[in-house]
């Protein structure tokens, strides 16, 4: 199990963090998916095996939002 925080940018109000919660919370494999708005960070716990990070980083990107 992976845990991690990644740094956002673009995130400004309750939407986008559900926007984001949302749509990492539906990819397979991820278990935990928690917006810290006012740190601009995403906490995501989720399974190697069966999601990478790189979508992960590719689900938020499409919701409109700069990873990194
Ligand atoms: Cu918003």
């Amino acid at each position: 199990m992976g845990n991690l925080t990644l740094n956002i940018q673009g995130m400004s109000c309750g939407h986008c963090v559900s926007a984001i919660e949302t749509s990492v919370g539906d990819l397979a494999g991820v278990s935990r998916v928690k917006v810290k708005l006012d740190d601009a960070q995403v906490e995501v716990s989720f399974n190697e095996s069966q999601v990478s990070l790189d979508t992960i980083k590719e689900t938020i990107e499409d919701q409109g939002y700069e990873v990194g």
